[in-house]
This record gives C-alpha cells, sequence and structure tokens, in this order.
C-alpha cells in the first residue's frame, strides 16, 4: 500500500517536471539542435546571459562525438586559442607538445552539459528536430518529435517556437537538410555539400570563420558548418567546436538584443 503510494509520488514528480520543461520549451529565444561540443557551448554562452534556451538531443545521452575521444580513447586534444573556454568550465587539462592540451573526454562532456543546464538551458533528450517551421521566408520554429517514435511509427510531431534555431547536429547538418532538400537553401558557389577530407589546420579554422547564418532564423554551428560549406574534417580536436559554438551564442546575443 505504502510502496503503491511512493510509486505514484514519483510519478508524479517526473511528469510534473517534465512537463514544466515541456511547456517551457514551447517558445524559447533559441532552440539549438543536437547536443555536441558546440551546442552545448553556444547554450552556455546564451543561457548565461539570461536568453532562453531549449536544447533538442536526438539520443539518450548528450555530449554527441565527445564520448568515444578518438578511435574509443577517452581524451580530447585543444588548442591554445581555446584552452581558456576548457577553465571556464571547470575542465582539468594538461599540456602535451605542439602547443595541445589534453583532457578527459568524459569530464568534458559531463562539464559541458552541467554547465549548459545549471546556466539554465532547457534539455529534452530523445527527441529530434525533424523539419523546421517556415513563414514569409524566415525559420520561425522546430518541428519535434520523440526520436524513436517518428522513425518507427506515423506518429506526428509537435511544434515549439523559436527566434533562431542552431544547427548544431554534427556531420549530419540534418536541419539544414530540411531546406536543402527542398531546394530553398543552395551550397555558396564554389562550395559542396558535405564535408572534405581531413585537414586539421584548416578544418579548426573553416569551422569558427564559416560559422553564421544560413538562412533567416537559421545558424549553423560545429561540424555541420564543415558539411554545409564543404570544409574539412579534423578529428578528434575539439576546440575548433568550442569556439564556432561560442561565436554563434554570442552573434545570437547581439541579434537577439
Ligand atoms: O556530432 P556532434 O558532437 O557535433 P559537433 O558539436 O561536434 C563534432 C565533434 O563531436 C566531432 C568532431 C570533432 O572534431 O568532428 O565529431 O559539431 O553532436 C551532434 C549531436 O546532434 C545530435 C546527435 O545525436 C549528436 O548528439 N543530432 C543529430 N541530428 C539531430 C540531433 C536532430 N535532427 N535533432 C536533434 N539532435
Amino acid at each position: 500500500m505504502i510502496a503503491n503510494d511512493i510509486g505514484a509520488s514519483i510519478s508524479e514528480a517526473i511528469m510534473n517536471g517534465h512537463f514544466d520543461d515541456l511547456r517551457a520549451s514551447l517558445s524559447s529565444d533559441v532552440i539549438i539542435a543536437g547536443a555536441g561540443p558546440s551546442g552545448l557551448a553556444a547554450a552556455i554562452v546564451l543561457a548565461s546571459a539570461g536568453r532562453s534556451v531549449t536544447i533538442v538531443e536526438k539520443r539518450l545521452s548528450p555530449g554527441g562525438g565527445i564520448w568515444g575521444g578518438g578511435m574509443t580513447m577517452s581524451k580530447i586534444v585543444v588548442q591554445e586559442s581555446a584552452v581558456g573556454l576548457l577553465s571556464e568550465i571547470g575542465v582539468r587539462y594538461q599540456k602535451v607538445e605542439g602547443g595541445l592540451y589534453v583532457a578527459d573526454a568524459i569530464e568534458f562532456a559531463c562539464m559541458l552539459c552541467a554547465r549548459a543546464l545549471q546556466a539554465g538551458a532547457r534539455m529534452l533528450n530523445l527527441h529530434v528536430v525533424e523539419d523546421v517551421c517556415l513563414q514569409d521566408g524566415r525559420v520561425t520554429g522546430a518541428v519535434v518529435n520523440k526520436s524513436i517514435l517518428g522513425e518507427q511509427f506515423p506518429v506526428d510531431p509537435l511544434v515549439f517556437r523559436a527566434k533562431a534555431i542552431i544547427d548544431a547536429t554534427g556531420h549530419e547538418a540534418s536541419v539544414v537538410q530540411t531546406l536543402k532538400e527542398r531546394g530553398l537553401i543552395q551550397s555558396p558557389e564554389g562550395s559542396q555539400f558535405g564535408e572534405g577530407p581531413m585537414d586539421v589546420e584548416a578544418g579548426e579554422k573553416f569551422v569558427v570563420d564559416e560559422a553564421g547564418v544560413i538562412f533567416p532564423g537559421l545558424y549553423v554551428a560545429g561540424m555541420s558548418v564543415c558539411a554545409c560549406f564543404g570544409g574539412p574534417r579534423m578529428g578528434p580536436i575539439f576546440g575548433g567546436m568550442l569556439l564556432s559554438g561560442t561565436k554563434i551564442g554570442e552573434l545570437l546575443l547581439s541579434e537577439l538584443r
């Protein structure tokens, strides 16, 4: 009898908390698709400045490509220009040769997630941005479904409004793809859709330099920048991802102001 009562209270606490988050997510300043390093870095900037941020993450665990480190070895590398960001989020690191710093991948993923959530961002994991809303030539919201449901059953999604959406979905650039497939986004002249072969230095620069708005209301950060504009891949160095997400967070802060 008592066990049943406690069971019901647990269920109620979970449901109330979840639906509070879901209701708050209906209208955000910024929706971030993808909880990898670039999306989480953007979320930290925006949420720390008091903006309403919803992160939608397809998988059960946020962190994206961080967990695998390099070839499942649980370490990541960051260059000098981004090591300050590691310190800011409280990740410990060691200097190694070549002006590089090495950190634990799991600590990095955990601290990024914790900082984003503690700054006030909401995270809907096991949810996917499967499309965008378009009004008067501008992206005005995300079409969201439960990850597994939408893939397996014909379940209609729900709409979450936002002033801006960041595609931080990594190699897939899956939000941009929804507009690309309809011919609404063309690759700029001289560039291709889909990332190029590995070139570490060029890739790290590209992912920051080219991060920006790709369509009114839609921004790209992280590896999806390379996927959208044919930039090179760069392997398990993560400074560019942090700098790219931070750049988009700061750009949106000034635009939302
Ligand atoms: O892949 P991911 O970590 O993207 P990133 O922030 O960082 C790339 C690096 O991890 C690594 C690298 C480093 O040099 O190259 O690959 O650019 O994280 C992307 C996240 O987006 C989720 C996916 O599950 C992953 O956690 N995701 C993908 N498509 C969707 C999505 C979608 N449509 N809706 C929601 N989440």
